[in-house]
């Protein structure tokens, strides 16, 4: 019979009424059990509810473990084997930090993290995680990032890595080595998720889990009994994108999801949640949000004496006590928590008397225990309708002792003077002499010792090793050829944007019969913005319970259709977790050997400056797929002003080394560049992915056939074509560039050149700036390279090269955008560039491109001027242009204003 604690009393007014309830509970949960206890307490506070009584809601539970020693599953495993291996990998992951860290390298890592997530990775790999393999698609598992030599440590043992790359771990320019990190770029067969930016993991793996349950939805794979494994700092756990999905993965049941938090209670400079309790705090988010949440607090080693807490005094402490207590026991001796624990109350001391400060010492933490973790695996893996998150408790440092174990330091650790070797070594029984430790080798058991064959043995009963990266799909879709799009690449004499032919391109592919249902469409929120509303009712947007209502515009032709297998992601306002979707989508053709075509569409604005990271990750993973950026411009969204008006979307994208970007004006242009995308992401499994604006200005488009470039497709693609040569034989001449709708602009100022000034201008869209830079520092280093050689010459100088007159370029983004070929322009070719620097505001299109001075007016102007410059005609005559055309020369700089 448990005794109401002293401190409920104080606020209690009638102690033994309290105390028969208690009672009376006691009794269920002695006779019928805790689920038959937790359904009367359910069901109490239903009825309460019911009658309209307030009762606030505690979503905390008791600091103990949520699964109760008689329900623990047990391990079927040899628990010594398992425990010598980790204790090799421990010792090989110190080895390799502190080897990284010695000499000439000063190369950095992480000992601590691993330390204290080292059994909780054991376990997994032991007997939770799958490899690909006949009848199951394999486990995706996020590594916490900086935890990464215990992964290598684990290869190596299994023979997967070589001793010359985890004795390189970290230098990687020679290739001989290791990454830093879990970074698929550079180790493509290895790691599948790049997860050390904080907080990208959470929220990566919640739309992957998801993701799977869409492929299973729509027939495309069998992904019923694979799971996602997402590891995590409870650090991390302050990052909002780790926490920002965890309602969709809630609402979406996500019972294939399984959240491990490493609540070692300290992150980089000292405690999480010094004066309070993370694995509270993380359980009432979790639990909150609908989450089935498993606190994995104690060791076996506390179990007696939480048995013989007959009074709750123990737990009362162990919830009172902060994690700034916790994370100094541990940094401290038993002595010390005999004292400063055990001794908040004189019955925990008497508790205790009979243990000697060593076995206090050794009263583990649940996160340090490999059967409390088998067992909140195990329920985990079982768990139906809902996520899991474990809550771990562990200790940052775990056994590196007294120099890092519990201490504020410990992050930083990475170098071991001899004496902390010698403890290490001890305390794992790593089997090396003394006299080696001046220079501590890599340890490996033979190769038929029981640990390896254990090791072995485990990994093949799961189906292989663990992480392994596929490259490539076995199997693509096939693309369909150019002319599928010939609707758009015919001229369009009726006005439509090029977010419109987007449209029309989407709907065209996913009619198609081969690649159709491999077209994942992805939207936040904004599909009527785009024009793209007639897709609900035709495909269908994915919803895990379909459609349980009936639709308000049911009587309309374009309804608003959910379904379970539905082809839209329709994710709502949240830009990083459509971004999540579409690394999931753009990276399934490696995870789950199914190619699928993603296209997501949003604001340019709210793209990559929003999602920076996530993009960034996306190209580490080698994610292939479209991302639109829709109503682009700085000036072509007219009327939403500073915060919508994007003009530096294609800078962002042009330094991620593997995205490929486009500013089209015309449909055609799109087309081509959509059906090239596919050539090389599809057909040709060419890891890259690209990003295009399209815009929502309305206007007439010429035809692929009607323009003046001899190879159009090639030249688009390349980033530069010529649409239209000035006529007749005019004396002085100009080479006019632009993209997206300022391009417009631009072949309206050919035509005042001519009309008002008697300058012929050649004509030439440029739909990526970006890549025809690519292109030309690709042949200036070359060229350097090659002193002897004849000079390779770059696209962009080749098309210029012979042509009459000075060039000016004039884009809806930074003047940076289009000033990034001026080292490819010929010698001798004056460049002048226009582009819309300074904060958007709103107002018409036409007030907006005089304000950031990149209309026809403006460009005529430039083209005028290097004109003048270069001694063709009167600085005069500019002067007399800009009075012409009302241009106020005090107007102010609008880079500043
Ligand atoms: C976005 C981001 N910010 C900062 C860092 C630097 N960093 C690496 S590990 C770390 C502390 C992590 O603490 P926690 O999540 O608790 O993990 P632990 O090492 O304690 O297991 C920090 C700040 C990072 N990797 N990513
Ligand atoms: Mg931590």
């Amino acid at each position: 019979m448990a005794a109401v604690p002293d401190f409920q009393a104080a606020n209690d007014p009638d102690t033994l009424e309290t105390q028969e309830w208690i009672e009376a509970l006691d009794a269920v949960i002695e006779r019928e059990g805790p689920e038959r206890a937790h359904y009367l307490l359910e069901r109490l506070i239903d009825e309460a509810r019911r009658s309209g009584a307030y009762i606030p809601y505690s979503a905390n539970t008791a600091y103990i473990n949520t699964i109760p020693p008689h329900l623990e599953e047990r391990s079927p495993g040899d628990a010594a084997l398992e425990e010598r291996n980790r204790s090799y990998m421990r010792w090989n992951a110190m080895v390799m930090v502190a080897k990284a860290n010695k000499g000439d390298g000063d190369l950095g890592g992480h000992i601590a993290s691993f330390a204290s997530v080292g059994t909780l990775f054991g376990t997994g790999f032991n007997h939770f995680w799958n490899a690909p393999h006949a009848g199951h698609g394999g486990d995706l598992v996020y590594f916490q990032g900086h935890s990464a030599p215990g992964i290598y440590a684990r290869a190596f043992q299994e023979g997967r890595l070589t001793e010359e790359q985890i004795r390189n771990f970290r230098r990687e320019v020679d290739g001989k080595g290791i990454s830093s990190y879990p970074h698929p770029w550079l180790m493509p067969d290895f790691w599948q998720f790049p997860t050390v930016s904080m907080g990208l993991g959470p929220i990566q793996g919640i739309y992957m889990a998801r993701y799977l349950k869409y492929l299973h939805a729509r027939g495309l794979a069998d992904t019923a009994n694979r799971k996602v494994w997402v590891f995590c700092g409870d650090g991390e756990m302050d990052e909002p994108e780790s926490l920002g999905a965890i309602g969709l993965a809630a609402r979406e049941r996500l019972d294939n999801l399984i959240f491990v938090i490493n609540c070692n209670l300290q992150r980089l400079d000292g405690p999480v949640r010094g004066n309070g309790k993370i694995i509270q705090e993380l359980e009432g988010d979790f639990r909150g949000a609908g989450w089935n949440v498993i606190k994995l607090i104690w060791g076996s080693y506390w179990d007696p004496l939480l048995a013989r807490d007959t009074e709750g005094i123990l737990k009362q402490v162990m919830l009172e006590a902060v994690d700034g207590e916790y994370q100094n026991y541990k940094a401290n001796d038993g002595a010390f928590v005999r004292k400063y624990f055990f001794g908040k109350h004189p019955k925990l001391l008497e508790l205790v008397s009979r243990m000697t400060d060593d076995d206090i010492w050794r009263l583990n933490r649940g996160g340090h225990d490999p059967h409390k973790i088998y067992a909140a695996y195990a329920a985990a893996t079982k768990h139906k309708g809902e996520p899991t998150v474990i809550l771990a408790k562990t200790i940052k440092g775990y056994g590196l002792g007294r120099i890092a174990e519990g201490r504020m330091t410990a992050h930083q650790h990475k170098k071991m003077d001899l004496e902390s070797i010698k403890q290490f070594r001890d305390r794992f029984k790593i089997p090396i002499p003394d006299e080696k430790l001046e220079e501590p080798p890599f340890y490996l058991p033979p190769p038929d010792a029981p640990e390896m064959k254990y090791l072995h043995e485990r990994r093949k009963a799961l189906g292989g090793y663990l992480p392994q990266r596929r490259r490539k799909a076995d199997v693509v879709p096939q693309v369909p050829g150019l002319d599928a799009f010939d609707a758009v690449l015919k001229a369009q004499d009726r006005e439509i944007s090029t977010t419109m032919a987007f449209v029309r391109i989407l709907t065209a592919l996913v009619r198609d019969k081969n690649i159709g249902k491999h077209v994942a469409p992805i939207v936040a929120d904004e599909a009527r913005t785009f024009g793209m509303e007639g897709m609900f009712r035709q495909l269908g947007i994915y919803s895990s319970e379909g459609q349980k209502y009936t639709p308000q515009d049911k009587d309309q032709v374009m309804y608003y259709r959910e379904d379970k297998a539905g082809q839209i992601l329709e994710e709502g306002i949240t830009e990083a977790g459509a971004f999540s979707s579409w690394i999931a989508a753009a990276t399934s053709y490696s995870h789950s050997n199914l190619v699928s075509v993603p296209f997501y569409i949003f604001y340019s604005m709210f793209g990559l400056q929003r999602i920076g990271d996530l993009a960034w990750a996306a190209g580490d993973q080698r994610a292939r797929g479209f991302l639109l950026g829709a109503t682009a411009g700085r000036t072509t969204l007219n009327g939403e002003g500073l915060q919508h008006e994007d003009g530096h979307s294609h800078i962002l994208s042009s330094v991620i080394p593997n995205c490929v970007s486009y500013d089209p004006t015309f449909a055609f242009e799109l087309a081509v560049i959509v059906h090239d995308g596919l050539r090389r992401m599809v057909t040709d499994q060419e890891d890259v992915f690209y990003y295009v604006t399209v815009m929502n200005e309305n206007y007439t488009h010429p035809g692929l056939a009607d323009v003046a470039d001899k190879r159009p497709e090639e030249s688009i693609l390349k980033g530069m074509y010529l649409l239209k040569e000035a006529g007749g034989k005019p004396k002085l001449k100009v080479q006019l560039m632009g993209s997206g709708t300022i391009l417009r602009e631009v072949i309206a100022a050919a035509e005042l050149l001519e009309r008002d000034w008697g300058v012929g201008a050649d004509l030439w869209s440029c739909p990526s700036f970006t890549e025809l830079r690519r292109e030309g520092l690709d042949a200036d280093r070359w060229n350097m390279l090659h002193p002897a050689a004849p000079p390779r010459k770059s696209y962009v100088e080749a098309r210029l090269e012979g042509r009459q007159g000075p060039a000016i370029a004039s884009t809806d983004y930074l003047k940076a955008f289009a000033d990034q070929i001026r080292p490819f322009i010929p010698s001798g070719v004056r460049y002048r560039v226009l582009g819309t620097d300074g904060f958007g505001r709103s107002d018409t299109r036409e007030k907006l491109r005089y304000f950031f001075e990149v209309n026809r007016y403006w460009v005529t102007i430039a083209a005028l001027k290097a004109l003048a410059e270069d001694g063709a005609v009167k600085p005069a005559l500019v002067a007399e242009a800009i009075g012409k055309y009302g241009i106020d020369p005090s107007k102010p700089n609008p880079a500043t204003v």
